[in-house]
Protein backbone atom coordinates (compact mmCIF):
# COMPACT_ATOMS: atom_id res chain seq x y z
CA UNK A 1 0.00 0.00 0.00
CA UNK A 2 1.28 3.60 -0.84
CA UNK A 3 2.53 4.90 2.17
CA UNK A 4 1.25 7.98 1.78
CA UNK A 5 -2.40 6.90 1.45
CA UNK A 6 -1.49 4.84 4.32
CA UNK A 7 -0.58 7.58 6.76
CA UNK A 8 -4.39 9.59 5.53
CA UNK A 9 -6.16 7.41 8.15
CA UNK A 10 -3.90 9.52 10.63
CA UNK A 11 -6.64 11.75 12.05
CA UNK A 12 -8.96 8.49 12.27
CA UNK A 13 -6.35 6.79 14.24
CA UNK A 14 -6.03 9.62 16.93
CA UNK A 15 -9.11 9.79 17.65
CA UNK A 16 -9.17 6.18 18.63
CA UNK A 17 -6.82 6.21 21.48
CA UNK A 18 -7.23 7.10 24.92
CA UNK A 19 -5.45 10.91 24.34
CA UNK A 20 -5.73 13.22 27.25
CA UNK A 21 -6.05 17.27 25.77
CA UNK A 22 -6.70 19.70 22.83
CA UNK A 23 -4.36 17.80 19.54
CA UNK A 24 -2.12 20.89 18.17
CA UNK A 25 0.17 18.99 15.96
CA UNK A 26 1.10 15.97 14.76
CA UNK A 27 4.52 15.83 12.51
CA UNK A 28 6.57 13.45 11.29
CA UNK A 29 9.28 12.21 13.03
CA UNK A 30 12.62 10.08 13.64
CA UNK A 31 14.72 8.13 11.28
CA UNK A 32 13.64 4.60 11.08
CA UNK A 33 13.64 2.38 7.84
CA UNK A 34 10.34 0.60 7.97
CA UNK A 35 7.61 2.14 10.23
CA UNK A 36 5.89 5.46 10.08
CA UNK A 37 6.25 7.80 13.29
CA UNK A 38 4.63 10.58 14.07
CA UNK A 39 5.21 13.52 16.72
CA UNK A 40 1.69 14.66 18.32
CA UNK A 41 1.52 17.75 21.32
CA UNK A 42 -1.61 18.15 23.30
CA UNK A 43 -2.05 20.95 25.15
CA UNK A 44 -3.96 21.02 28.27
CA UNK A 45 -5.51 24.27 30.36
CA UNK A 46 -3.17 25.06 33.04
CA UNK A 47 -1.47 21.95 32.60
CA UNK A 48 1.22 23.36 29.71
CA UNK A 49 1.61 20.44 26.38
CA UNK A 50 2.74 16.77 26.75
CA UNK A 51 3.78 14.71 24.02
CA UNK A 52 2.97 11.35 22.45
CA UNK A 53 4.78 9.09 20.14
CA UNK A 54 2.45 7.67 17.33
CA UNK A 55 3.44 5.10 14.76
CA UNK A 56 2.06 2.84 12.19
CA UNK A 57 3.61 -0.35 11.63
CA UNK A 58 4.75 -1.39 8.17
CA UNK A 59 1.83 -4.45 7.81
CA UNK A 60 3.52 -5.52 4.66
CA UNK A 61 6.96 -6.51 6.63
CA UNK A 62 5.23 -7.58 10.30
CA UNK A 63 2.32 -9.13 9.06
CA UNK A 64 1.03 -9.86 12.25
CA UNK A 65 1.04 -6.95 13.99
CA UNK A 66 -1.25 -8.12 17.03
CA UNK A 67 1.72 -10.19 17.52
CA UNK A 68 4.16 -7.22 17.93
CA UNK A 69 2.10 -5.80 20.28
CA UNK A 70 2.03 -9.05 22.04
CA UNK A 71 5.79 -9.22 22.52
CA UNK A 72 6.32 -5.51 23.51
CA UNK A 73 3.22 -5.99 26.30
CA UNK A 74 5.03 -8.79 27.70
CA UNK A 75 8.37 -7.85 27.55
CA UNK A 76 7.59 -4.27 29.31
CA UNK A 77 5.32 -5.63 31.56
CA UNK A 78 8.32 -7.67 32.56
CA UNK A 79 11.11 -5.41 32.32
CA UNK A 80 8.73 -2.91 34.73
CA UNK A 81 8.45 -5.45 37.39
CA UNK A 82 12.30 -5.02 37.45
CA UNK A 83 12.66 -1.58 37.26
CA UNK A 84 10.49 -1.33 39.80
CA UNK A 85 12.28 -3.85 42.06
CA UNK A 86 15.19 -1.75 41.43
CA UNK A 87 13.99 1.47 42.57
CA UNK A 88 14.10 2.99 38.41
CA UNK A 89 11.52 4.80 36.92
CA UNK A 90 8.92 2.55 35.08
CA UNK A 91 7.53 5.61 33.31
CA UNK A 92 10.67 6.25 31.87
CA UNK A 93 13.21 3.14 31.63
CA UNK A 94 10.82 1.17 29.48
CA UNK A 95 8.13 2.00 26.79
CA UNK A 96 4.76 2.74 28.30
CA UNK A 97 2.12 1.69 25.80
CA UNK A 98 -1.17 4.80 25.49
CA UNK A 99 -4.27 2.15 24.99
CA UNK A 100 -7.05 2.68 21.99
CA UNK A 101 -10.21 3.76 23.55
CA UNK A 102 -11.77 0.18 23.70
CA UNK A 103 -8.49 -1.07 25.43
CA UNK A 104 -6.70 -2.34 22.58
CA UNK A 105 -2.73 -1.92 22.45
CA UNK A 106 -3.15 -1.08 18.92
CA UNK A 107 -5.87 0.70 16.38
CA UNK A 108 -6.55 -0.96 13.21
CA UNK A 109 -7.88 2.07 11.04
CA UNK A 110 -10.23 1.41 8.04
CA UNK A 111 -8.02 0.58 4.81
CA UNK A 112 -6.13 -2.24 7.44
CA UNK A 113 -3.18 -0.13 8.93
CA UNK A 114 -2.31 -1.01 12.49
CA UNK A 115 -1.48 2.10 14.68
CA UNK A 116 0.33 2.11 18.33
CA UNK A 117 1.35 4.92 20.63
CA UNK A 118 3.73 5.20 23.18
CA UNK A 119 4.05 8.01 25.67
CA UNK A 120 7.03 10.16 25.18
CA UNK A 121 10.01 10.54 26.54
CA UNK A 122 11.11 13.69 27.86
CA UNK A 123 14.32 14.70 28.57
CA UNK A 124 16.51 12.27 26.72
CA UNK A 125 17.86 12.06 22.95
CA UNK A 126 18.35 9.22 20.30
CA UNK A 127 21.74 9.99 18.67
CA UNK A 128 21.87 9.12 14.87
CA UNK A 129 25.92 9.02 14.85
CA UNK A 130 28.33 8.67 18.06
CA UNK A 131 29.30 12.42 18.83
CA UNK A 132 30.85 11.44 22.82
CA UNK A 133 32.46 7.73 23.38
CA UNK A 134 30.44 7.96 26.55
CA UNK A 135 27.34 8.13 24.96
CA UNK A 136 28.31 4.60 22.89
CA UNK A 137 29.30 3.14 26.19
CA UNK A 138 26.02 3.95 27.69
CA UNK A 139 24.14 2.58 24.76
CA UNK A 140 26.22 -0.81 25.20
CA UNK A 141 25.68 -1.00 28.82
CA UNK A 142 21.73 -0.22 28.07
CA UNK A 143 21.96 -2.79 25.38
CA UNK A 144 23.57 -5.48 28.02
CA UNK A 145 21.92 -4.58 30.52
CA UNK A 146 18.71 -5.39 28.29
CA UNK A 147 20.13 -8.80 27.95
CA UNK A 148 20.70 -9.38 31.53
CA UNK A 149 17.14 -8.62 32.96
CA UNK A 150 15.63 -10.78 30.37
CA UNK A 151 18.26 -13.75 30.61
CA UNK A 152 14.75 -15.56 32.48
CA UNK A 153 12.24 -14.37 30.22
CA UNK A 154 10.59 -17.31 28.78
CA UNK A 155 11.79 -17.27 25.17
CA UNK A 156 9.43 -19.40 23.68
CA UNK A 157 6.29 -17.14 24.69
CA UNK A 158 7.23 -14.44 22.32
CA UNK A 159 6.15 -14.82 18.68
CA UNK A 160 8.34 -14.92 15.98
CA UNK A 161 7.32 -11.40 14.28
CA UNK A 162 9.58 -11.50 11.31
CA UNK A 163 10.25 -15.08 10.38
CA UNK A 164 14.13 -15.79 9.67
CA UNK A 165 15.06 -12.17 10.68
CA UNK A 166 18.61 -12.69 11.40
CA UNK A 167 18.73 -16.23 9.43
CA UNK A 168 21.53 -15.06 7.27
CA UNK A 169 21.55 -18.05 5.67
CA UNK A 170 17.83 -17.99 4.31
CA UNK A 171 18.52 -14.49 3.06
CA UNK A 172 21.66 -15.46 1.35
CA UNK A 173 19.03 -17.93 -0.35
CA UNK A 174 16.45 -15.08 -1.21
CA UNK A 175 19.55 -12.78 -2.52
CA UNK A 176 20.81 -15.52 -4.93
CA UNK A 177 16.98 -15.73 -6.25
CA UNK A 178 16.64 -11.80 -6.15
CA UNK A 179 19.85 -11.62 -8.39
CA UNK A 180 18.82 -14.83 -11.14
CA UNK A 181 15.30 -12.74 -11.55
CA UNK A 182 16.88 -9.29 -11.84
CA UNK A 183 13.46 -7.98 -12.55
CA UNK A 184 14.89 -4.41 -12.39
CA UNK A 185 17.87 -5.06 -15.18
CA UNK A 186 20.33 -3.89 -11.95
CA UNK A 187 22.35 -6.54 -11.89
CA UNK A 188 24.95 -6.15 -14.73
CA UNK A 189 25.99 -2.78 -13.08
CA UNK A 190 26.86 -4.17 -9.56
CA UNK A 191 28.43 -7.11 -10.33
CA UNK A 192 31.41 -6.59 -7.82
CA UNK A 193 28.78 -6.06 -5.11
CA UNK A 194 27.03 -9.30 -5.86
CA UNK A 195 30.54 -11.03 -5.74
CA UNK A 196 31.72 -9.85 -2.90
CA UNK A 197 28.81 -11.90 -0.91
CA UNK A 198 29.37 -14.75 -2.99
CA UNK A 199 32.42 -14.77 -2.07
CA UNK A 200 32.30 -14.66 1.58
CA UNK A 201 29.25 -17.61 1.38
CA UNK A 202 31.44 -19.23 4.68
CA UNK A 203 30.15 -16.83 6.91
CA UNK A 204 26.32 -18.07 6.69
CA UNK A 205 27.08 -20.84 8.10
CA UNK A 206 28.96 -20.30 11.81
CA UNK A 207 26.22 -19.11 13.81
CA UNK A 208 23.43 -21.82 12.81
CA UNK A 209 26.45 -24.53 13.16
CA UNK A 210 27.58 -23.36 16.21
CA UNK A 211 24.03 -23.30 17.34
CA UNK A 212 23.08 -27.06 15.93
CA UNK A 213 26.62 -28.42 17.96
CA UNK A 214 24.78 -27.25 20.76
CA UNK A 215 27.32 -24.48 21.99
CA UNK A 216 25.17 -21.19 21.49
CA UNK A 217 22.05 -20.82 23.36
CA UNK A 218 18.98 -19.09 21.91
CA UNK A 219 18.01 -16.04 23.99
CA UNK A 220 15.75 -12.85 24.09
CA UNK A 221 17.27 -10.51 22.06
CA UNK A 222 16.29 -7.09 19.91
CA UNK A 223 17.50 -7.34 17.11
CA UNK A 224 17.83 -3.97 16.02
CA UNK A 225 20.17 -2.64 18.15
CA UNK A 226 20.71 0.69 15.94
CA UNK A 227 22.32 3.64 18.52
CA UNK A 228 19.05 5.45 17.73
CA UNK A 229 17.23 2.74 19.63
CA UNK A 230 18.62 4.24 22.56
CA UNK A 231 17.40 7.10 25.07
CA UNK A 232 20.44 9.03 26.40
CA UNK A 233 19.58 11.43 29.46
CA UNK A 234 19.90 15.26 27.94
CA UNK A 235 21.11 15.95 32.03
CA UNK A 236 22.68 12.60 33.33
CA UNK A 237 24.19 11.21 30.13
CA UNK A 238 23.28 7.77 30.99
CA UNK A 239 20.83 5.78 28.93
CA UNK A 240 17.48 5.59 30.23
CA UNK A 241 15.58 3.45 27.83
CA UNK A 242 15.70 0.90 25.05
CA UNK A 243 13.07 1.33 22.64
CA UNK A 244 12.15 0.18 19.12
CA UNK A 245 10.89 -2.94 20.49
CA UNK A 246 9.18 -4.37 17.62
CA UNK A 247 11.78 -7.36 16.67
CA UNK A 248 12.37 -8.52 20.49
CA UNK A 249 12.17 -12.15 19.45
CA UNK A 250 14.45 -15.58 20.50
CA UNK A 251 18.35 -14.77 18.58
CA UNK A 252 21.32 -14.84 19.53
CA UNK A 253 23.35 -12.29 21.49
CA UNK A 254 26.54 -11.76 19.33
CA UNK A 255 24.26 -10.39 16.80
CA UNK A 256 22.65 -7.83 19.15
CA UNK A 257 26.18 -6.90 20.09
CA UNK A 258 27.25 -6.91 16.02
CA UNK A 259 24.18 -4.58 14.99
CA UNK A 260 25.23 -2.21 17.06
CA UNK A 261 28.63 -2.28 16.00
CA UNK A 262 27.57 -2.10 12.10
CA UNK A 263 26.10 1.11 13.19
CA UNK A 264 27.53 2.92 16.12
CA UNK A 265 31.41 2.10 15.04
CA UNK A 266 30.88 3.36 11.67
CA UNK A 267 33.00 6.79 11.26
CA UNK A 268 30.22 7.07 8.65
CA UNK A 269 26.78 7.47 8.49
CA UNK A 270 24.94 4.32 7.12
CA UNK A 271 24.01 6.10 3.73
CA UNK A 272 27.61 7.76 3.06
CA UNK A 273 28.63 7.95 -0.54
CA UNK A 274 31.97 8.56 -0.23
CA UNK A 275 33.56 5.41 0.60
CA UNK A 276 36.76 6.98 2.06
CA UNK A 277 34.66 8.38 4.92
CA UNK A 278 33.60 4.56 5.92
CA UNK A 279 35.72 2.95 8.63
CA UNK A 280 35.07 0.68 11.84
CA UNK A 281 36.83 2.70 14.73
CA UNK A 282 38.77 0.79 16.97
CA UNK A 283 38.34 3.04 19.92
CA UNK A 284 34.30 2.69 19.46
CA UNK A 285 34.70 -1.16 19.20
CA UNK A 286 36.40 -1.53 22.27
CA UNK A 287 33.83 1.36 24.59
CA UNK A 288 31.02 -1.12 23.19
CA UNK A 289 32.79 -4.41 24.19
CA UNK A 290 33.29 -2.99 27.37
CA UNK A 291 29.98 -1.69 27.94
CA UNK A 292 28.23 -4.20 26.72
CA UNK A 293 30.01 -7.05 28.80
CA UNK A 294 29.77 -5.18 31.69
CA UNK A 295 26.08 -4.72 30.99
CA UNK A 296 25.41 -8.36 30.65
CA UNK A 297 26.71 -8.68 34.28
CA UNK A 298 28.51 -12.44 32.98
CA UNK A 299 25.28 -13.66 31.73
CA UNK A 300 27.17 -14.44 28.54
CA UNK A 301 29.20 -18.10 27.44
CA UNK A 302 32.56 -18.26 26.88
CA UNK A 303 31.42 -19.35 23.36
CA UNK A 304 29.00 -16.36 22.97
CA UNK A 305 31.88 -13.81 23.88
CA UNK A 306 34.68 -15.27 21.50
CA UNK A 307 32.29 -15.16 18.93
CA UNK A 308 31.54 -11.20 19.08
CA UNK A 309 33.63 -9.76 16.64
CA UNK A 310 32.21 -12.34 14.39
CA UNK A 311 28.38 -10.83 15.21
CA UNK A 312 29.71 -7.94 14.21
CA UNK A 313 31.10 -8.93 10.95
CA UNK A 314 28.08 -11.15 10.35
CA UNK A 315 25.26 -8.28 11.08
CA UNK A 316 27.34 -5.95 8.87
CA UNK A 317 27.60 -8.03 5.90
CA UNK A 318 23.72 -9.16 6.85
CA UNK A 319 22.85 -5.69 6.30
CA UNK A 320 24.31 -4.85 3.50
CA UNK A 321 23.16 -8.04 1.36
CA UNK A 322 19.37 -6.65 2.55
CA UNK A 323 20.35 -3.47 1.16
CA UNK A 324 21.79 -4.92 -2.49
CA UNK A 325 18.16 -7.15 -2.24
CA UNK A 326 15.87 -4.71 -1.79
CA UNK A 327 17.94 -2.35 -4.21
CA UNK A 328 17.76 -5.46 -7.17
CA UNK A 329 13.99 -6.11 -6.16
CA UNK A 330 13.07 -2.35 -6.76
CA UNK A 331 13.46 -0.96 -3.22
CA UNK A 332 10.14 -2.44 -1.69
CA UNK A 333 11.56 -3.13 1.72
CA UNK A 334 13.61 -0.22 3.12
CA UNK A 335 12.42 3.43 3.01
CA UNK A 336 14.49 5.44 0.32
CA UNK A 337 15.49 9.39 -0.05
CA UNK A 338 16.91 8.86 -3.42
CA UNK A 339 17.54 7.37 -6.42
CA UNK A 340 20.43 4.40 -5.68
CA UNK A 341 20.18 5.04 -1.52
CA UNK A 342 20.07 0.70 -0.81
CA UNK A 343 23.15 0.73 -3.04
CA UNK A 344 25.08 3.41 -1.44
CA UNK A 345 23.76 1.88 2.34
CA UNK A 346 24.94 -1.45 1.21
CA UNK A 347 28.42 0.08 -0.06
CA UNK A 348 29.18 1.26 3.21
CA UNK A 349 28.46 -2.16 4.71
CA UNK A 350 30.55 -4.18 2.67
CA UNK A 351 33.05 -1.23 3.49
CA UNK A 352 32.86 -1.82 6.71
CA UNK A 353 33.24 -5.38 6.52
CA UNK A 354 36.38 -5.32 4.64
CA UNK A 355 37.74 -3.05 7.08
CA UNK A 356 36.66 -5.54 9.88
CA UNK A 357 38.51 -8.11 7.95
CA UNK A 358 41.57 -6.07 7.76
CA UNK A 359 41.58 -5.40 11.71
CA UNK A 360 40.13 -8.82 12.54
CA UNK A 361 43.26 -9.56 14.87
CA UNK A 362 42.76 -5.65 16.51
CA UNK A 363 39.56 -6.47 16.75
CA UNK A 364 39.62 -10.41 18.37
CA UNK A 365 42.35 -9.33 20.92
CA UNK A 366 39.76 -6.44 22.49
CA UNK A 367 37.30 -8.99 22.82
CA UNK A 368 40.05 -11.23 24.52
CA UNK A 369 40.86 -8.52 26.53
CA UNK A 370 37.81 -7.60 28.19
CA UNK A 371 36.40 -11.20 27.92
CA UNK A 372 38.25 -12.99 29.71
P1 LIG B 1 11.69 2.86 13.77
O1 LIG B 1 11.34 1.40 13.88
O2 LIG B 1 11.08 3.48 12.60
O3 LIG B 1 13.16 3.09 13.90
P2 LIG B 1 11.37 3.85 16.51
O4 LIG B 1 10.43 3.15 17.43
O5 LIG B 1 12.81 3.62 16.73
O6 LIG B 1 10.95 3.56 15.01
O7 LIG B 1 11.06 5.41 16.61
C1 LIG B 1 11.66 6.36 15.75
C2 LIG B 1 12.22 7.50 16.60
O8 LIG B 1 11.17 8.08 17.39
C3 LIG B 1 13.28 7.07 17.62
O9 LIG B 1 14.57 7.03 17.07
C4 LIG B 1 13.13 8.14 18.69
O10 LIG B 1 13.82 9.32 18.32
C5 LIG B 1 11.65 8.45 18.67
N1 LIG B 1 10.90 7.70 19.71
C6 LIG B 1 10.32 6.49 19.60
N2 LIG B 1 9.68 6.15 20.73
C7 LIG B 1 9.85 7.19 21.59
C8 LIG B 1 9.39 7.48 22.93
N3 LIG B 1 8.62 6.64 23.61
N4 LIG B 1 9.75 8.67 23.47
C9 LIG B 1 10.51 9.56 22.79
N5 LIG B 1 10.95 9.35 21.53
C10 LIG B 1 10.63 8.18 20.94
C1 LIG C 1 15.57 -1.25 9.85
O1 LIG C 1 13.28 0.26 11.52
P1 LIG C 1 14.72 0.58 11.63
O2 LIG C 1 15.17 1.68 10.77
O3 LIG C 1 15.10 0.74 13.10
C2 LIG C 1 15.53 -2.77 9.89
C3 LIG C 1 16.79 -3.32 10.58
C4 LIG C 1 18.03 -2.83 9.83
C5 LIG C 1 18.00 -1.31 9.78
C6 LIG C 1 19.13 -0.76 8.96
C7 LIG C 1 12.32 -4.49 10.84
O4 LIG C 1 15.52 -0.77 11.17
O5 LIG C 1 16.78 -4.74 10.56
O6 LIG C 1 19.20 -3.27 10.47
O7 LIG C 1 16.76 -0.82 9.21
N1 LIG C 1 14.33 -3.21 10.60
C8 LIG C 1 13.55 -4.18 10.08
O8 LIG C 1 19.33 0.57 9.29
O9 LIG C 1 13.81 -4.76 9.04
MG1 LIG D 1 14.33 2.81 15.60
Amino acid sequence: MDREYACSKREEAISNFRFVGKLESATPYGNGHINDTFLLVFSQPDMGNHRVILQRLNNEIFKKPEEVMANILGVTSYLKKQIIANNGDPDRETLNIILTKDGKPFYKDSIGSYWRAYFFIEGATCFEKVEKEEDFYESAYAFGHFQMLLSDYPADTLYETIVGFHDTASRFETFKKVVQADVCGRASAVQEEINFVLQREELIHILPDMFQAGKLPLRVTHNDTKLNNIMIDNCTGKAVCVIDLDTVMPGFAVNDFGDSIRFGASTAAEDERDLEKVSCDMALFECYVKGYLKGCEGKLTDTEVSLLAAGAKLMTFECGMRFLTDYLDGDHYFKIHREGHNLDRCRTQFKLVQDMENKWDTMTKIVEKYGS
